[in-house]
């Protein structure tokens, strides 16, 4: 999949005539990333084959404090969406005073690891400020479309898709929601929202997303004849389909609900994934719930119009299913030390890619690994992802020997191999000895604990991908 951004966006545009280095940045410490994985052990690198996104709701402090949280979405998602950080009583507290900051430096962790952003929301019910919901009629109407141009023009060229209405159909009548937007502008305002937004960023793929929509019932019959109008109208690119999910409970007629909406000419998303279960998880819950994240990923994997698959946060403690629904929770594919879950595997699996989360050393297709070369408190391996005649794309792993704050692995080409582009890794990298650094986020290792880098070359056409020898040296 490759991402069709314009060469600089609005915001960055912005950022650099007034001269400054964006503070989001350097605070991050992101790394260079000049493509996208495509190793097939990991979900992004599976996806990315696929032409699917593979998304993660973001948590803006956890992306600024936790380092394994960064490298774990940096390798594992190649699309984000900011599970809060742009939601309307974050991006305008009050009326006219815009605070972008979070937003961007999830967009700028974004671009820095070359992810797709999906916004989230323009126009919602909850988490909108109490001075928009004090508002009625004209002076309403005003801060809405305020709002969407406002944020959308901030983020013109940095966001490729904007959830524009989120949950706007009532959860038991098959009715519009009974909201401050209807109650004050009549149910009109999500053509108005979709028009607006539009209008604003025609590049853009417009959304309406929803919960309970995942199966055919009177909500997701409601959400259709809303898309079905929009569309008419070409307003609308998309609908989402948030899939807050329980155990054992994807609907039998998901597929053929999302197909009715492809029908319509909309792209689908799975915009929300996570599975609840009754605490505490026993394996074979776990093993149920690896099933139905199959099911869902793989419906999306055989849709050609499904755009993507997104779970909504990485680690299962940092869902809010506990907070909402006591009792239940264990909804995401990673463990809270970010050990992968069965689930993980079997969503990897539907996309296509090795679903053990390693090269399995016993398939006569996986290439040669060089054997850990002794270093000094590290070591490394690469291997070979995917040759073609003239090319090939690498996957290097850092396994830490003790706690490390950064390390470097070193090599020379035996031919006229040379990277063309690499991702979570920085250095010298382009010439015929390569000296290739942590980038940013992923040079801190506790004992034990490994983080990947990957990088395509270019070589001779039809020449054998070789596997050189490493040597890794921690700093
Ligand atoms: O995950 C979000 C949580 O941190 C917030 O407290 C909550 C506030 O309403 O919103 C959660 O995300 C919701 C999303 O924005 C829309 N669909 C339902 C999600 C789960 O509640």
């Amino acid at each position: 999949m490759l991402l069709n951004r314009p060469p600089q966006s609005r915001r960055r545009r912005r950022a650099l005539l007034a001269g400054v280095v964006t503070v989001a940045t350097a605070a991050l410490g992101l790394g260079l990333s000049t493509q996208f994985a495509s190793a097939q052990t990991t979900l992004r690198g599976a996806a990315d084959e696929l032409g699917k996104d593979i998304g993660v709701a973001v948590n803006y402090n956890l992306l600024q404090n936790d380092a394994t949280y960064r490298n774990t979405v940096a390798t594992e998602f190649n699309s984000l969406t900011a599970e809060n950080a742009m939601k309307m009583d974050a991006l305008q507290p009050s009326q006219g005073n815009f605070t972008f900051a979070q937003g961007d430096a999830i967009v700028d962790f974004a671009q820095a690891n070359n992810q797709t952003v999906h916004g989230h929301t323009l126009v919602w019910h909850s988490q909108s400020p109490s001075w928009v919901q004090n508002l009625s009629g004209t002076a309403l109407q005003t801060a809405m479309v305020d709002h969407i141009n406002t944020v959308m023009d901030h983020y013109e060229g940095d966001v490729q898709s904007w959830d524009v209405v989120n949950e706007v159909v009532s959860d038991n009548n098959g009715a519009l929601r009974d909201s401050f937007w209807l109650r004050g502008l009549g149910e009109g305002y999500i053509t108005t929202a979709f028009q607006t937004a539009r209008a604003a960023d025609p590049s853009v793929d417009l959304y309406m997303n929803d919960y309970s929509i995942d199966g055919i019932n009177a909500k997701s019959d409601k959400t259709y004849e809303i898309a079905q109008g929009l569309a008419a109208q070409n307003l609308i690119d998309g609908v989402g389909f948030q899939a807050h999910l329980i155990l054992g409970q994807v609907p039998s007629n998901m597929e053929a609900n999302l197909q009715r909406f492809v029908d319509l000419g909309l792209k689908v998303r799975v915009t929300e994934l996570d599975i609840r279960i009754q605490m505490p998880a026993d394996a074979s819950e776990l093993q149920q719930q690896a099933n139905d994240y199959r099911r869902v990923t793989e419906i999306c994997a055989a849709l050609a119009d499904c755009s993507g698959v997104t779970v909504w946060g990485l680690r299962d403690g940092d869902s809010w299913v506990p907070d909402v629904f006591p009792g239940e929770g264990a909804p995401l594919l990673f463990n809270d030390d970010y050990s992968k879950k069965p689930a993980y595997d079997a969503v990897l699996d539907a996309l296509g890619g090795d679903g053990s989360g390693d090269p399995d050393p016993t398939d006569p297709t996986t290439p040669p690994t060089t054997p850990p070369p002794t270093g000094d408190g590290c070591t490394a391996t690469l291997s070979v992802q995917s040759p073609w005649n003239t090319g090939a794309t690498y996957a290097g792993t850092v396994t830490a020997g003790q706690a490390l704050n950064g390390w470097t692995v070193t090599w020379t080409w035996p031919g006229s191999e040379r990277i063309s582009n690499a991702w979570s890794v920085e250095g010298n990298l382009t010439g015929p000895t390569v000296t290739a650094t942590n980038a940013g986020y992923n040079g801190s290792l506790a004992a034990g604990q490994s983080t990947t880098f990957g990088f395509n070359i270019t070589k001779p056409d039809g020449a054998t991908a070789s596997v050189p020898t490493v040597t890794c040296t921690a700093s």
